[in-house]
C-alpha cells in the first residue's frame, strides 16, 4: 500500500492520526497542494478528483475519502478499534464523526475557501475541470455552522470524556482536526467551553496528534 499525503492539509491529517493510533506505517508520497501538484499529472492519474488523502493498494486500486481509507484500514488492523467496538458504538461513531466532518471540517472549508482570493474560481477542493466560483455569502453560513459545532461539542463533552463515551475514536479525530483547521480562519474554541477545552488539551497531548 501507498499513502498519498499533504502534510499541511487538514483532511490527510485525519488519516495520519488514525494510522498513528494503530501504529500503521505506510510508504508515503507527499503531494504539494499549495503548488497545485494535485491538479496535474502524474497525480490526476492516481486520483482524477485531485483530492488528498488517497490510498493505493498493491494491486493498483486507488481510493480517496478519509472515511473510506479509515474503514478499509480498520478491517485490516482492527486494534485498537477506532470506529466503535459494538453495534451501538459503531453507529454513534458514524453519527458523531459525520457531525464533526460536516459542521466542523466542511463549515471551516466554506469560510476559508469562499473568502480566500486563491480560491475565487475554485471554491470546492480538487476537480480542476469542474471549478465552482466562490460564493461570499457562504462565509457567514460557515461561521454559524461552526457555532453549532462548538455548542454540540460542549454539550456532548459535558457528559463524557470523549465524544463517544470513554474511548478515543474517529469522531474525536475529525473534531480535533476541524478545530486545528479553524486556526486558519482565526476561530477558536469559546473560552467558556470548559469541557471542550479539557478534551482538546487531552487529544492534543496524544502522541498521534503530531502525526
Ligand atoms: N471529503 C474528502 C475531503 C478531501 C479534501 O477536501 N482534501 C483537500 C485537502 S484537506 C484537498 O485535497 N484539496 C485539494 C485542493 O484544494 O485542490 C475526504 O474526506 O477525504
Amino acid at each position: 500500500m501507498k499513502f498519498y499525503d499533504c502534510r499541511m492539509a487538514p483532511n490527510p491529517r485525519r488519516a495520519r492520526i488514525f494510522m498513528a493510533e494503530k501504529s500503521i506505517v505506510l510508504p508515503t508520497i507527499e503531494v504539494d497542494i499549495v503548488n497545485g501538484e494535485n491538479l496535474r499529472e502524474p497525480f490526476l492519474t492516481v486520483n482524477p478528483r485531485g483530492l488528498l488523502p488517497t490510498l493505493e493498494l498493491d494491486d493498483g486500486t486507488h481510493f480517496d475519502e478519509v472515511m473510506a481509507i479509515c474503514r478499509y484500514l480498520e478491517e485490516l488492523y482492527p486494534t485498537p478499534a477506532l470506529l466503535g467496538r459494538t453495534p451501538v458504538e459503531r453507529a454513534r461513531v458514524t453519527s458523531y464523526q459525520r457531525k464533526a466532518e460536516f459542521e466542523g471540517m466542511i463549515a471551516g472549508s466554506e469560510v476559508f475557501r469562499n473568502g480566500h482570493e486563491k480560491f475565487s474560481v475554485r471554491s470546492i477542493p480538487g476537480a480542476p475541470h469542474q471549478s465552482v466560483p466562490a460564493i461570499p455569502g457562504l462565509i457567514a453560513r460557515g461561521h454559524q455552522t461552526i457555532g453549532r459545532f462548538h455548542d454540540w461539542l460542549e454539550n456532548t463533552l459535558s457528559r463524557s470524556e470523549y465524544l463517544v463515551g470513554d474511548t478515543y475514536t474517529m469522531a474525536d479525530i475529525t473534531a480535533q482536526c476541524a478545530i486545528g483547521f479553524h486556526a486558519w480562519i482565526k476561530v477558536e474554541i469559546p473560552e467558556n467551553h470548559a469541557h471542550t477545552q479539557r478534551w482538546f488539551r487531552a487529544v492534543s497531548a496524544r502522541p498521534s496528534a503530531g502525526a
